[in-house]
């Protein structure tokens, strides 16, 4: 033992209400000289030793070898060295949260699902969004469809709605899955582009599969990329089944409407919110619901009869085809409210497995080819991503009503059952659960023949006609950023025949469309695609659009205040108060994170400096500075940077005196009327008021 002291690498912790200080530390001759603080419990090891120094692996010698011996050392490292489990082979990036779907209106007649009997049934929730093509690592703002995946606890077991923002899908057949994901995933040989459609094998792949077009237009449309999860529309996609307790069976089809209205950003905005705050939409859901700002979703179904079915203008089979609301209106029955954050990451958003095939009494599926092939899929991506078959024990996966069955043993096997009875039918007096012919599942009744081939009805063959009439259906900004967003996918596009085919497609959609985007690329049109069937025009449906359907106030919207020390007083609290009383959330943007020191000699907190708080971030600014501050302000790159983009994404822009010098420097030169001078006080009122429209679209003219 040396004389020295020993030198310990625990720096003394700031004390804090949640931080005790408790430095694990040895005595010079090496005893162990301070017991954890107050009431905290020991550390152990997973088997439960008690653990005396977490700091030091054992050593032959103060500076000799690490021991093998060291089990605790050992048992560490090899926790770390398994802690992943595979991401999810798509929809890898994703974010949940608990809460419930109230029952609003009953719907027996429909439905013999429990859920659905009595109006203020509630059921718990559990719901994950996420992005499709990214890995886990990557940023929230792809431009991608997003995942919207509802799990309900209902007293019949687990009904999971695996949906997504997208009413429709790419592909008409689950055979086709793994070549789409394949050819947006990163390509196989250079591992490139991460979470980005933006490259030659996904655009060559559409090129090649016309039914993808409808699809396609949605992907390219504001739809894909979401101010907020908050603010998006969910769908389960297929044509599923109602079944009521006569066995008579229903077409329908689900949705999720916020109740937050719809929202999404521009392009520019997008690729630079991933740079300021790649975790935008998850950092937004955990916010809002930690302030009590319970995100909410009305829960509606279109249902629909054979007769209806037969003279629909597509097969209701088909997922690239969806009803509009004008031709079947959408029946609100329930709505889903989010109400508590996980406790644990991994424990729940991570291991939650959602399954298409989780449906409960009452409900059934069809012949939609894609939902048969999901069926399968969903339950082995599971057992291979979680581990094995007992994936449905884990707390989030396990349901929350009585269930009972033999499957037994196999991986972390921990609800074991009793007894000898493994089997059924067995004759023991208590020999476990029995099926119950009157409750338990039962899949309608229908009716199929025709030969075993491998085929693709002729009722799937139009592949240009909704396309048109989503695109025909949007304002005329929505279409101009369709238009930007093929332009700008197809210029990544290095092999000049793909985007060539790409084009081909477009005139079957809109012929300005085509031209547009051809004149957009520096290209000659080239002839267009033959179509398999004529395309026919359909009526405009307002529904499909975001600024047709946008929200009725700022509730839930986040406002930026950039302030400098100085700045009018009353003017910072007029717009902070009166966002806050419209159920806005504000954030101070300074020059220094520790915030300033307003007119009054009053202290404003700051939430982000000016380097870290872009107007990006926010749906609309406030710039209230003092002439002093807007001159320092307009000396800096971020600065300027903050009011010239705010401008240029069409943002409303409240804006004090002195605030001129800034905007003038950042090249906002015009005053039109969604800049709004802060004269008075009042003139927040004003500038909060324009909010409501959320963005200044005149401005992109
Ligand atoms: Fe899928 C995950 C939605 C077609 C195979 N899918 C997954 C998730 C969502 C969807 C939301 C993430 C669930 C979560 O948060 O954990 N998928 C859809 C929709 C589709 C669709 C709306 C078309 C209408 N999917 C689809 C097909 C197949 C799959 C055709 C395969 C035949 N999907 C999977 C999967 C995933 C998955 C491989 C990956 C991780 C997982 O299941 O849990 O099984």
């Amino acid at each position: 033992m040396t004389d020295q002291p020993i030198y310990q690498p625990t720096a003394d912790v700031q004390k804090s209400d949640e931080v005790t200080e408790h430095p694990a530390t040895r005595g010079q001759g090496g005893e162990l000289h301070q017991e954890p603080a107050g009431d905290a419990p020991r550390l152990t090891t997973a088997q439960g030793i008690p653990v005396a120094d977490d700091q030091n692996s054992l050593k032959q010698g103060d500076r000799g070898p690490t021991l093998l011996e060291d089990f605790h050392f050992r048992e560490k490292i090899f926790h770390f060295d398994h802690e992943r489990i595979p991401e999810r082979v798509v929809h890898a990036r994703g974010y949940g949260a608990h809460g419930y779907l109230e029952v609003t209106d009953a719907i027996p007649e429909l439905t013999s699902a429990s859920l659905f009997q009595k109006a203020g049934t509630k059921v718990p929730a559990f719901v994950r969004f996420s992005t499709v093509a990214g890995n886990k690592g990557s940023f929230d703002l792809a431009r991608d469809v997003r995942g919207f995946a509802v799990k309900l606890y209902t007293e019949d077991g687990n009904w999971d709605i695996v949906g997504n923002n997208i009413p429709v899908f790419f592909i008409q057949d689950a055979i086709k899955f793994p070549d789409l994901i394949h050819s947006v995933k990163p390509e196989p040989d250079r591992g490139w582009p991460q979470a980005q459609s933006a490259h030659d094998t996904f655009w060559d792949f559409i090129s090649l599969m016309p039914e993808s077009m409808h699809m396609v237009m949605w992907t390219m449309s504001d739809r894909a990329i979401p101010r907020s999860f908050r603010f998006m529309e969910g769908f389960g996609v297929h044509t599923f089944r109602f079944v009521n307790a006569e066995g008579k069976g229903t077409y329908v089809k689900f949705h999720w409407k916020p109740k937050q209205g719809l929202q999404s950003v521009v392009w520019d905005e997008a690729v630079k919110i991933n740079g300021a705050d790649p975790d935008f939409h998850r950092k937004d859901l955990w916010h809002a619901i930690e302030a009590g700002d319970y995100p909410e979703w009305e829960l509606g179904v279109q249902v629909f009869d054979h007769e209806f079915a037969d003279q629909f203008e597509f097969d209701v089979l088909d997922s690239t085809k969806l009803i509009p609301e004008e031709q079947v209106p959408v029946r609100v029955i329930g709505r889903l409210v989010l109400d508590r954050v996980v406790d644990n990451f991994f424990a729940e958003t991570e291991q939650v497995a959602f399954c298409t095939q989780n449906i409960v009494p009452g409900i059934d599926f069809t012949n939609d080819p894609l939902l048969q092939g999901r069926n399968f899929s969903y339950l082995d991506t599971q057992t291979k991503r979680l581990g094995g078959p007992n994936f449905t024990q884990i707390p989030i996966n396990a349901p929350k009503c009585p269930f009972h069955h033999f499957q037994q043993d196999g991986h972390m096997a921990m609800q074991n059952p009793k007894g000898r009875a493994a089997y059924e039918p067995n004759s023991w007096a208590k020999g476990g659960p029995r099926p119950r012919p009157k409750q338990g599942f039962e899949s309608v009744a229908e009716h199929n023949e025709g030969p075993k081939r491998r085929i693709r009805a002729e009722t799937f063959a139009d592949h240009y006609s909704q396309a048109r009439q989503f695109y025909l259906s949007q304002t005329k900004v929505e279409k101009d950023h369709i238009a930007d967003a093929i332009t700008f996918e197809l210029s990544k596009v290095e092999v000049p025949e793909i985007r060539a085919r790409v084009l081909s497609h477009l005139p079957n959609i809109d012929k300005d469309l085509a031209q547009k985007v051809a004149e957009g690329l520096g290209m000659e049109m080239p002839e267009a695609a033959e179509p398999y069937r004529t395309p026919i025009d359909l009526p405009v449906s307002d529904k499909l659009s975001i600024l047709k359907n946008g929200p009725d106030s700022i509730a839930g919207r986040k406002i930026g205040i950039l302030a400098t020390d100085g700045a009018d007083a009353e003017l910072v609290n007029a717009v902070k108060s009166g966002a806050e009383s419209a159920g806005a959330m504000v954030e101070i943007v300074a020059p220094q994170v520790g915030g300033v020191k307003l007119s009054d000699g009053s202290h404003m907190p700051g939430n982000e400096k000016i380097d870290g708080g872009p107007s990006v971030l926010y749906d609309a600014v406030a710039v209230i500075v003092s002439e002093e501050g807007a001159g320092k302000l307009a000396s800096m790159l971020p600065g300027k940077q903050f009011v010239a983009d705010a401008f240029g994404h069409c943002k409303f822009i409240a804006y004090s005196d002195a605030a001129e010098t800034l905007l003038n420097a950042g090249g906002v030169t015009d005053r039109d009327e969604g800049m709004i001078a802060l004269k008075s006080a009042s003139d927040a009122e004003t500038f909060l008021e324009a909010c409501v429209a959320m963005r200044f679209w005149q401005r992109a003219g």
